[in-house]
C-alpha cells in the first residue's frame, strides 16, 4: 500500500522497518471510519477483540492480554543513551550500539505471515505549536485502535510534519512471542526511536504515550525549553464564570483521572463551581507570549484504571466508557455481554467470564478470595465522550496554569495539603515525592518508594539535569510562575482507614488551593509550608465524617516523623542519586538543609 506521505524521512524509516521485519503486508492507517471498521470486523473475526453488547455499549469492544502482560515493565524498561550519566540513576541503560545489536535479531523477520500497519499520529492538537508527530509501525490491531482513541491518527497527523521535517518519533512495535524474557521497552532518545518487542498491554505498547509523550518528550522538552509531565489538566470554573486551571503530578494509579473529572459536593454546585477535564495523564507545558505557563494534553483519549471507577466515585470515566470504549483485562457478564470489575457494583455477574479467560460464578469465585477484574485492567475512552470535557480541550495553545500539585499514596507523614514557599522549595517537594506502589507497573503492591514528581518510570534522562531543568523553568517564569502544593488524600488512621473521603470531596483542597492563587486566604506558616488554618477548609455537608479532631490530624506535621523523613530523603539523595551519577542541583541540597533548620527550630 502506498505511502501517505511525500516526507522522505518517514518514508526511508518506514522501508527500513519493513526490510528489517519483513511483514506479508503493509497498511498505512489514514484514519477513515471504513478502514478502522474493517480493522475491528478482522479483529473480531480472529477472536483477537470481542464485540460487546452493541445497544448498551455501542462501539465498544473487549480484549484480553496474556496473563503475563498486564503492566508496565520498568524492569525491562531502558533508556539508551550514548553515556549512562545521561540516563542517570533512575533508568535502566544501555550502549545504544549494543542495544540495537541485541534487539535486531528480535526484530528480523518478526512480521513475516503478519500485516504491518503503519500509524502516523500527533501528540496534540492538529496545528497546536506545542503538538509533535510520532509514526509507530505495529503488527497488532488492538494497538491500531488503541491508539486511534488516545491520539488523532491518520493522514491529518503529516500536516505538523509538512513534507520535510525529521522532527517525528519513530516507533517500532512487534508483537513477537509475549515473551515476558525477551520483553525490551527501549527509548533512544537521541535517535527520537522507541523499540518495544514481546508484549501487547497498554503503557508498553501505545508508544505514543508513556514512551514518547513522557520518556522521549521530557529530553525533548528539556533541549527545547519546556516541561513533560505526568500530569493531569483541569478547570476550575467558579461562580463568576472564571477557569482557573490546575495540574497535578501524581504516580500512576494514585488518582489523576478521579481527580481530573471530579464532580463537586453539592455545596459547590449549587454556587455554581464545576470542574471541566482538560486531561487526565500527561501534560505538556510551555511558557505563553504573556510569560505565563500554558499546558496542553497530547492525548486525546483516557486510558483508566477501570477498578473503583463507578456512577459515584466517578460519574464522568463511566460515561466516556460508554461508547466507542476499548476494555482491557476486565470481567465479562455472559448473560449480556457487558463488562464489570471489582467496585463498579455490588453485584458481580453469575454467568462471568474473569479476566484471564475462565468461565466462572462471579459472587462464588470472589468469596473464594479472587479477583474478577486485573487489579489494573484498564477502559481506553475516547475524551470526546466525557460529559466534563473542557471546551478548550482542542485549543492549540493549551490553557494557563496557576497552581501545580504533587501527591502520592501516603499512610502517615504528609498532610492534607501544603503550599510550597516559593518555585525552588516546590521543586523540591516534587523531588521528595514517594508513594506506595501500584498494581499499574509488575512487582510488589503498597511498597513505599520514591518517585519524584511521578515521573521515576518516565524521566528519559538523568534525573539530576531534570530538576536543574525545573529550577530554570522557574526562573524563566519568574512570579509569573505557578504556585506548587502538595496534597495527600491516602492519609489513615490507627484502624488503617482512609480519614479523608476523597474523590468529589477533594474539590473542598482545590478550594483552598485556588483562594491561596488569589491571596484570598491566610495559611499557617510551619516547617514543611504553608498549611490551612483548620477553618479555611469548607467541610460543609461532610462535619459528621470529618471530625474537628479528623481534620487535625489530617493537617498535623509531625515532628518526629518529618525527621525521619528528612533523613530518608538525604539518604536518598546520597546514595540512590549521587552516589549513583545524579547530578543534584545546589539550590535543592540547600532547600533540604533549609527544611531541617526549621524543623529543628
Ligand atoms: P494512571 O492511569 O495509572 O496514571 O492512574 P491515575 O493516577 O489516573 O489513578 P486513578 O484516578 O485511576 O485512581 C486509581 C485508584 O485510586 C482508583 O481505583 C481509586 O479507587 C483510587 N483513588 C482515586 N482518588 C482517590 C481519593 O481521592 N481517595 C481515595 N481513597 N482513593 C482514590
Ligand atoms: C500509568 O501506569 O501511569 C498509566 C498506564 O497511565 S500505562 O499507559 O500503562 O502506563
Ligand atoms: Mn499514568
Amino acid at each position: 500500500m502506498a505511502s501517505l506521505t511525500k516526507n522522505p524521512n518517514v518514508n526511508a524509516w518506514v522501508d527500513e522497518m519493513i526490510a528489517l521485519t519483513k511483514p506479508d503486508k503493509v497498511v498505512w492507517i489514514d484514519g477513515s471510519t471504513e478502514q478502522l471498521n474493517a480493522l475491528r470486523a478482522e479483529a473480531t473475526e480472529t477472536g483477537e477483540m470481542t464485540w460487546l453488547n452493541q445497544e448498551e455499549l455501542p462501539g465498544c469492544l473487549y480484549h484480553r492480554t496474556a496473563v503475563n502482560d498486564v503492566a508496565r515493565v520498568e524492569d525491562r524498561t531502558f533508556i539508551c543513551t550514548k553515556t549512562k550519566e545521561d540516563a542517570g540513576p533512575t533508568n535502566n541503560w544501555c550502549d545504544p550500539a549494543e542495544m540495537y545489536a541485541k534487539l535486531t535479531p528480535m526484530y528480523d523477520g518478526v512480521m513475516k505471515g503478519r500485516t504491518m500497519y503503519v500509524i502516523p499520529y500527533s501528540m496534540g492538537p492538529i496545528g497546536s505549536p506545542l503538538a509533535k508527530v510520532g509514526v509507530e509501525v505495529t503488527d497488532s490491531i488492538y494497538v491500531v485502535l488503541n491508539m486511534d482513541i488516545m491520539t488523532r491518527v491518520g493522514t491529518r497527523a503529516f500536516e505538523n510534519l509538512g513534507d520535510t521535517s525529521n522532527d517525528f518519533v519513530r516507533g517500532l512495535h512487534a508483537k513477537a512471542d509475549i515473551d515476558p524474557e525477551n520483553r525490551y521497552i527501549v527509548q533512544f532518545p537521541e535517535d527520537n526511536a522507541i523499540w518495544s518487542i514481546n508484549s501487547g498491554y497498554g503503557g508498553n505498547v501505545l508508544l505514543g504515550k508513556k514512551c514518547f509523550a513522557l520518556r522521549i518528550a521530557s529530553f525533548q522538552a528539556k533541549n527545547e525549553g519546556w516541561m513533560a509531565e505526568h500530569m493531569l489538566i483541569l478547570g476550575v470554573e467558579k461562580p463568576d464564570g472564571e477557569v482557573k486551571y490546575i495540574t497535578a503530578a501524581f504516580p500512576s494509579a494514585c488518582g489523576k483521572t478521579n481527580l481530573a473529572m471530579l464532580i463537586p459536593p453539592v455545596c459547590y454546585t449549587e454556587k455554581g463551581y464545576k470542574v471541566w477535564t482538560v486531561g487526565d495523564d500527561i501534560a505538556w507545558l510551555k511558557p505563553g507570549a504573556d510569560g505565563r505557563l500554558y499546558a496542553i494534553n497530547p492525548e486525546n483519549g483516557f486510558f483508566g484504571v477501570a477498578p473503583g471507577t463507578n456512577a459515584k466515585s466517578n460519574y464522568n470515566a463511566l460515561a466516556s466508557t460508554k461508547k466507542n470504549a476499548i476494555f482491557t483485562n476486565v470481567a465479562i457478564n455472559n448473560d449480556d455481554m457487558t463488562v464489570w470489575w471489582e467496585g463498579l457494583d455490588k453485584n458481580p455477574p453469575v454467568n462471568a467470564t474473569e479476566w484471564k479467560g475462565a468461565k466462572v460464578n462471579g459472587p462464588e469465585f470472589i468469596a473464594e478470595g479472587n479477583k474478577l477484574a486485573h487489579p489494573n485492567s484498564r477502559f481506553t475512552a475516547p475524551a470526546e465522550n466525557c460529559p466534563c470535557i473542557s471546551p478548550e480541550f482542542n485549543n492549540p495553545n493549551g490553557v494557563p496554569v496557576s497552581a501545580m500539585i504533587f501527591g502520592g499514596r501516603r499512610e502517615k507523614t504528609t498532610p492534607l495539603v501544603y503550599q510550597a514557599f516559593d518555585w525552588t522549595h516546590g521543586t523540591y517537594i516534587g523531588s521528595a515525592v514517594s508513594s506506595e506502589t501500584t498494581a499499574a507497573a509488575t512487582g510488589a503492591v503498597g511498597v513505599l518508594r520514591h518517585d519524584p514528581m511521578a515521573m521515576k518510570p518516565f524521566i528519559g534522562y538523568n534525573v539530576g539535569d531534570y530538576w536543574a531543568h525545573w529550577l530554570e523553568m522557574g526562573e524563566k517564569l519568574g512570579d509569573k510562575a505557578p504556585k506548587i502544593f502538595n496534597v495527600n488524600w491516602f492519609k489513615k488512621d490507627e484502624n488503617g482507614n482512609f480519614m479523608w473521603p476523597g474523590f468529589g470531596d477533594n474539590m473542598r483542597v482545590l478550594d483552598w488551593i485556588i483562594k491561596r492563587c488569589e491571596d484570598a486566604v491566610d495559611a499557617e506558616e510551619t516547617a514543611i509550608g504553608y498549611l490551612p488554618k483548620a477553618e479555611d477548609i469548607n467541610l460543609e455537608g461532610i462535619e459528621d465524617e470529618v471530625t474537628p479532631e479528623i481534620l487535625d490530624k489530617l493537617l498535623a506535621v509531625d515532628k518526629d516523623l518529618w525527621v525521619e523523613e528528612i533523613a530518608e530523603m538525604r539518604r536518598y539523595y546520597n546514595d540512590d542519586i549521587a552516589a549513583k551519577g545524579g547530578r543534584i542541583p545546589e539550590a535543592l541540597i540547600k532547600e533540604l538543609d533549609k527544611l531541617e533548620e526549621r524543623l529543628a527550630k
